[in-house]
């Protein structure tokens, strides 16, 4: 921990959040390491994400639970406000803005690479002005018609991520003959749209959507099939942290592994994703990953 002063807790007593003296230049994508796989750690400020819906929802624990994530050494720090988890109500973009945009400008005070986990294209823009540096919109092929223009204008880094239909009701899209042929086209179809309206290729990260439309058998070929998605020429983000085919494959007695009880599979992931060309890995626990892709880049050489 690099600055004491921008501890949670530090600040004065009548202080309604956490305070950040020390003011450095946000970290930019460029500064980004190459020389490993790279951790985007995840915090979602909302009261009913899958694993960690609650613990942060208000600015002041997102804010400490930010620090100290970026602290720890995490690369990107994706600030969500809504749930996606199937069965999640879904808010609107102001309900979404109040949520995240104090714990965003908070922490890009701190320095940290801000990703926004977004949808809107209105929380994407102010999210910029707020210092974020990453656009990470799950909407897949159901994507605002208007986010392409924004990514073009705001030249900022943007993750593409695979889905069918709304994320909230996922089964009846998890049909595929060949689930990696068809995300790859799927996605290459996305990006093609993106670049048509201005976006540079070197802007956009693909993610082939873990869970979103799939089910455990899907996100298993994906993993496989992840050298198909590399040959595509873009960064690759995967997304496997605590998701319910990592319980399912944890299974104990017929009980689907609890999400806290799943991020040894993840950090084995992380390491198996870098090892087989993704770029980065978004996770909960972002130390055990940081490791992960540490231990991936020195059996690499
Ligand atoms: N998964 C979730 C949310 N956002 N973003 C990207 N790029 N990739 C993902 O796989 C992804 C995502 C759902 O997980 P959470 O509820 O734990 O955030």
């Amino acid at each position: 921990m690099d600055s004491l002063a921008a501890v949670p807790g530090t600040g004065p007593a009548t202080s309604p959040l956490p305070v950040v003296r020390k003011v450095r230049a946000p970290r930019k994508f460029s500064d980004l390491p190459t020389d490993r796989g790279v951790v985007m750690a995840i915090l979602n400020v909302t009261p009913d994400s899958f694993s960690d819906g609650g613990k942060f929802v208000s600015p002041d624990k997102a804010i400490a639970q930010g620090l100290k994530l970026f602290y720890g050494g995490a690369d990107i720090i994706d600030v969500g406000g809504e749930s996606t988890r199937p069965g999640a109500e879904s808010i609107t973009p102001e309900e979404e803005q109040a949520r995240i945009l104090p714990v965003i400008e908070a922490l890009a005070k701190a320095g940290a690479l801000i990703s926004v986990d977004t949808m809107h294209v209105d929380t994407a823009s102010k999210a910029i002005d707020a210092g974020a540096g990453i656009i990470n919109d799950v909407s897949g092929m159901t994507f605002s018609p208007e986010m392409p223009a924004l990514i073009a204008e705001r030249k900022v880094p943007y993750v593409l991520m695979h889905r069918r239909g709304d994320a909230r009701n996922v089964d009846p899209a998890a049909k595929y003959d060949d689930v990696v042929a068809e995300v790859v086209a799927e996605l290459a179809e996305l990006r093609d749209k993106f670049v048509a309206a201005g976006v540079a290729e070197d802007q956009i990260i693909l993610d082939p959507g873990l869970g979103f439309s799939k089910n455990a058998e899907h996100n298993w070929a994906l993993l496989r099939g992840l050298p198909e998605f590399t040959k595509l020429g873009h960064k690759v983000l995967v997304g496997a942290s605590r998701k319910r085919f990592l319980g399912t494959l944890l299974s104990s007695a017929g009980k689907v592994a609890a999400p806290a009880e799943r991020d040894h599979a993840t950090l084995a992931i992380s390491a198996l994703a870098v090892a087989n060309g993704a770029w980065g890995v978004r996770v909960h626990d972002s130390g055990a990953s940081l490791d992960a892709v540490k231990v991936a880049a020195a059996w690499a050489g």
